[in-house]
């Protein structure tokens, strides 16, 4: 049988999780309180009062969980490293019992045949820290590389690849420009320094990680990015900079420092009534410029923005995650088919930017670390779960990374958000994001469709038909 979209030998199939949305036992085995407990334990924080002091129990049913992916085939699974069990007050040394339970899922994974890919920080920061002043506060940089080093030094030998910061965008401008993540703080100087600080703990971590990996293990450094696909929605000179003012503040505050080791110039102008940057010390660059083995970005939906309307919507004074940008940039809404979360269906915005990225970091692989979407299934009389659009959703999506690839975009794999319906954040468990449903009030796992289908996918090595 032909098969038109045929992915690379040794393309990497995986599904992605993190620790706050799954693991549940938020009290067990040393554990303390994260940001993300405390917020979503205050009340209006989290919609309908959800926290994660359950979530999929995942903490429990981590053999049960394995074997779901050894079900679907997978060849890598992303997982998060909840920074609170393993370093509780985020100073000091390691908690054995917490090392234990991603040591045990680590050789899990492996003895699966699976390749464990971890991430170190997917935004549940120890409260202590916060207490301390969060990230806006230099000195949190510093103790993340610590932890970096501890994590390393007891799973660096069962660990496949290392991604530092899962999307620094939004632990810094949703949990302290915005405040709709934790700790719902609403500054943007204060989210401006924070993503600073994420920068400079990403550069930390990196040679920390380097430095505690045994050098017999070629373990991958990386990190994640929430990279916004922008479009301008004319090409009015006054709306192209509308979308250059929010690359800069959500795309090139990350990308320039870390592979370019500078800020963008016109995010230093465009921030000038908010800061004048000076908690960026001499060296910090470089540092944050530590080089990495490759680039991961998370994609859901394209950005579309035009200009503001002086006085228009945009100019409300509302708490915002565009620091410098809010008042010149109106957000248009994209057309086409919304998921649950309302955000629009349309995968030419991932081949729009694995392209750009092919032409601004060449050299750099790229991973595709989450990709998904949120729907309402439903379960047929026989008890199947169906989720079509889910299914035309990822279809779609990895059509766009074969053209991508066709058209020379270094991808080396695919990460599919996500493996099991989870604790969607500000949204708690009112959006179900699993390829697995979960019954939360018996943790009963149910493969949908798109499990099946994504199943097949992977057995074949590609797609039947174009998206
Ligand atoms: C990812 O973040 C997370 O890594 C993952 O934990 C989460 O469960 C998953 O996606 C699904 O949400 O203009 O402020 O409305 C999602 C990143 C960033 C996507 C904010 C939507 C809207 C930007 N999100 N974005 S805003």
């Amino acid at each position: 049988m032909t098969m038109p979209l045929r992915f690379p030998p040794g393309f990497r199939w995986g599904t992605a999780t993190a620790a706050y949305q799954i693991e549940g036992a938020a009290r067990e085995d040393g554990r303390t309180p994260s940001i993300w407990d405390t917020f979503s334990r205050t009340p209006g924080r989290v919609r309908n009062g959800d926290t994660g002091d359950i979530a999929a129990d995942h903490y429990h049913r981590t053999a049960e969980d394995i074997a779901l992916l050894r079900r679907l085939g997978v060849t890598d699974y992303r997982f998060s490293i909840a920074w609170p069990r393993v370093q509780p007050t985020g100073r000091g040394p390691a908690v054995q019992k917490g090392l234990d339970f991603y040591r045990r899922l680590a050789d899990g994974l492996r003895e699966a045949g699976i390749r464990p890919v971890a991430t170190l920080y997917h935004w549940d920061l120890p409260q202590e820290l916060e207490d301390a002043g969060g990230w806006p506060q230099r000195e949190t940089a510093y103790r993340f590389a610590e932890y970096a080093g501890l994590a390393a030094e007891a799973l660096g030998d069962r660990v496949a690849t290392w991604t530092t910061l899962n999307e620094p965008w939004c632990a810094a401008f949703l949990g302290y420009g915005s405040g709709v993540h934790a700790p719902g703080r609403t500054s943007d100087v204060a989210a401006l320094r924070a993503a600073h600080h994420l920068n400079l703990a990403h550069g930390l971590a990196v040679g920390a990680l380097r430095d505690a990996l045994p050098s017999a293990t070629a373990a991958e450094v990386s990190l994640t990015l929430n990279l916004q696909a922008l479009r301008a929605s004319s090409d009015d000179p006054r709306d192209r900079d509308a979308a250059r003012r929010i690359d800069a503040v959500a795309n090139r505050i990350f990308l320039d420092p870390v592979f370019h080791g500078r800020l963008p110039k016109d995010l230093v102008e465009d921030t000038a009534a908010v800061t004048d940057w000076s908690f960026v010390r001499d060296g910090d660059l470089a540092t944050a410029a530590a080089p990495i083995d490759s680039l991961g970005i998370n994609y859901y939906s394209p950005t579309e923005v035009a200009a503001a309307d002086p006085g228009g919507a945009d100019d409300s004074g509302e708490p915002s995650p565009w620091a410098g940008a809010e008042r010149h940039v109106r957000f248009v809404p994209v057309a086409g088919p919304r998921t649950a979360m309302d955000w629009p269906v349309d995968a030419d915005g991932l081949y729009e930017l694995l392209v750009r990225l092919r032409d601004d970091l060449p050299g750099v692989p790229l991973l595709v670390t989450e990709n998904g979407a949120a729907y309402d299934d439903y379960a047929d009389p026989s008890g199947q779960v169906k989720d079509p659009e889910r299914v035309a959703y990822l279809h779609a999506h990895l059509g766009a990374v074969h053209r991508a690839l066709a058209d020379g975009a270094d991808v080396r794999g695919y990460f599919l958000w996500s493996l099991l319906d989870n604790f969607e954040w500000a949204y708690g468990y009112s959006k179900r994001f699993g390829i697995v449903h979960v019954d939360f009030a018996t943790q009963r796992r149910t493969l949908k469709d798109s499990a099946r289908w994504y199943a097949d996918v992977i057995a074949r090595g590609g797609l039947l038909t174009p998206s």
